[in-house]
């Protein structure tokens, strides 16, 4: 096996005996054989004309690849047959043909990690993006949603993994993928926002009430609504988990009296918070660790995510299994007091840019006022290693008169310490989930045409954390719209080759973390 794709990976370079997510060898050769039979579905489309289920079927299986995702090999065998037989539906003549006019068989994964390193690190930001990239397509289009350039993007990217491209190609290609990803967050917002309304800043409980409970986790809001409705009645509460946690900020999810709060913090910290749960955990999408024996039994998954002998709800998204169990197991017998990592129990949502727009007015008052001095973007995903406290402290140690926004599973650093407020706004806003990059990135807009400079020129200064493949699509798309000074951390990716890295730094200025002291004095000088 070769897998350097999330920010884990062993010794900084890369998982080769396995992984330290827990993919076993095999099940990543899986993934690189499901990823070959992609790319050879992306060329045969290229040539024909595709349907929707080419593009669901592309789709998914991206979707299936990313990190804590599908560590299941019968799962993973089952999505390559699906997918050699959707090649099969757009070239039937080309089953032992050996015209070679497209190659029938399989891209060989091997050609890309064995091949030379600055090919290797673009193309791995093309496929890595375009993972990311499909987890929020898919979101978009269980709710009808979808967008023929995000589709034909998809084939296009794809097929260039498979074919000899020199560099220019390539990072042309990469900068694409970026904008084509806008677009894709863009798609996504809407159809979120005309499911599900806007989102209104919501405070959220980290306490869980006595009784059958259910936690939901992952990003799927579709997932939530439907388990809210089949839950309605029956004295079952449901509790959010990691990145599901905007959800009750949405105006049609959060009229569910029996939507009560949140469980626990991010994802890294399951296999301690879900020792002994009485309750059930249903995974809508990553990230999904190795479950521990004693709360196998309560883990359920569903859509792309799969574990072998995990309990698995079908594309008929009946539920009763996980409410079955959460009625078996009964929940706590008293109300249960649980916090933040800093000792906080309440987390406050649903500033999404429908609601931090309409209030634009007090933000470029107070900006212009000197009240407001700059703004930080302190956002991404969360993940194990010891540095990450770097986020922590880094928000602790804005000053006043600064305001904080935040979005993805990276906020639960911080999101349960009270900054205080500036004007009658907090001082911390969350934005939503790690697509809701979106919404940042249509603040930033606004702010820059009100205050008529570019977004560079603005007082704001992005902080990333990145773990998996969401991050580097939303990466591409900041870089792509020329966003420069961005911070990241807390290590860069293995993926991206020293050639590479010095065009992302001259051309960007993407820098590295240091400390929070430091960096906050060279942010405000
Ligand atoms: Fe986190 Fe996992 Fe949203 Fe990621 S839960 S790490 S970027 O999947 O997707 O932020
Ligand atoms: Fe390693 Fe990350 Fe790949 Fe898992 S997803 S095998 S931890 S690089």
């Amino acid at each position: 096996m070769f897998c350097f794709q999330c920010e884990q990976t062993a010794k900084g370079t890369g998982c080769t005996v396995g992984g330290v997510c827990g993919k076993k060898a095999d099940t990543a050769n899986y993934q690189d054989e499901l990823t070959g039979e992609l790319i050879a579905l992306a060329k045969a489309a290229q040539k024909n004309t595709p349907g929707v289920s080419t593009y669901t079927t592309i789709i998914d299986g991206l979707f299936t690849t990313i990190t804590n995702v599908n560590f299941d090999n019968e799962s993973l065998q089952r999505k390559i047959n699906n997918i050699r037989a959707e090649k099969e539906k757009l070239l039937p003549s080309c089953s032992g043909c050996a015209g070679g006019c497209v190659k029938a068989d399989g891209y060989d994964m091997g050609e890309l990690w064995g091949g030379n390193e600055d090919i290797r690190s673009l193309k791995s930001l093309i496929l890595f993006g375009l993972r990311g990239m499909a987890a929020y397509a898919h979101h978009a289009y269980v709710l009808g949603k979808s967008d023929e350039t995000v589709n034909r993007f998809f084939c296009k990217g794809l097929a260039a993994i498979g074919k000899d491209s020199c560099t220019d190609e390539l990072l042309a290609l990469v900068m694409e993928l970026g904008n084509v990803n806008l677009k894709c967050m863009e798609l996504l917002d809407a159809a979120n926002n005309e499911t599900y309304g806007t989102p209104v800043p919501t405070a959220v409980t980290t306490n869980i009430e006595k009784g059958p409970f259910i936690v939901i986790s992952g990003h799927d809001l579709h997932d939530l609504k439907l388990l809210l409705e089949q839950t309605k009645g029956k004295g079952i509460n449901i509790y959010t988990h990691s990145e599901m946690l905007p959800a009750h900020g949405y105006p049609e999810l959060k009229k569910y009296p029996h939507l009560k709060g949140n469980f626990g913090t991010a994802w890294q910290n399951q296999q301690v918070e879900f020792e002994n749960i009485p309750a059930p955990i249903l995974f809508t999408t990553n990230c999904l660790m190795p479950p521990k024996a004693s709360y196998a039994d309560r883990v359920f998954t569903t859509s792309v995510v799969d574990y072998p002998e995990i309990k698995h709800i079908g594309d008929d998204k009946d539920f009763t299994p996980v409410i079955n169990k959460a009625l078996e197991l009964g929940g706590y017998a008293d109300n249960h007091a649980m916090t933040g990592i800093n000792g906080g129990s309440t987390l406050t949502t649903g500033f999404a840019h429908g609601t931090v727009l309409s209030v634009a007015d007090k933000v470029i008052d107070a900006v212009k006022a000197g009240a407001i001095r700059h703004f930080f973007l302190v956002g991404g995903c969360d993940g194990a290693k010891p540095g990450r406290n770097y986020y922590t402290e880094f928000v602790r140690q804005t000053p006043n008169d600064t305001v904080v926004l935040t979005l993805a599973c990276g906020k639960y650093r911080f999101n349960d310490l009270d900054l205080g407020e500036i004007g009658g706004l907090p001082r911390m806003m969350d934005m939503g989930q790690c697509n809701d990059a979106y919404s940042a990135i249509r603040v930033a807009v606004a702010l820059s045409q009100a205050f008529n400079c570019t977004v560079n020129e603005l007082p704001l200064t992005l902080v990333l954390s990145w773990y998996e493949q969401k991050a580097v699509c939303i990466l591409l798309t900041l870089l792509a719209l020329g966003i420069k000074n961005i911070f990241i951390g807390p290590s860069l990716p293995a993926f991206i080759s020293p050639n590479i890295l010095k065009v992302l730094v001259d051309n960007y200025n993407l820098t590295p973390i240091s400390t929070p002291e430091a960096d906050l004095k060279k942010i405000l000088g």
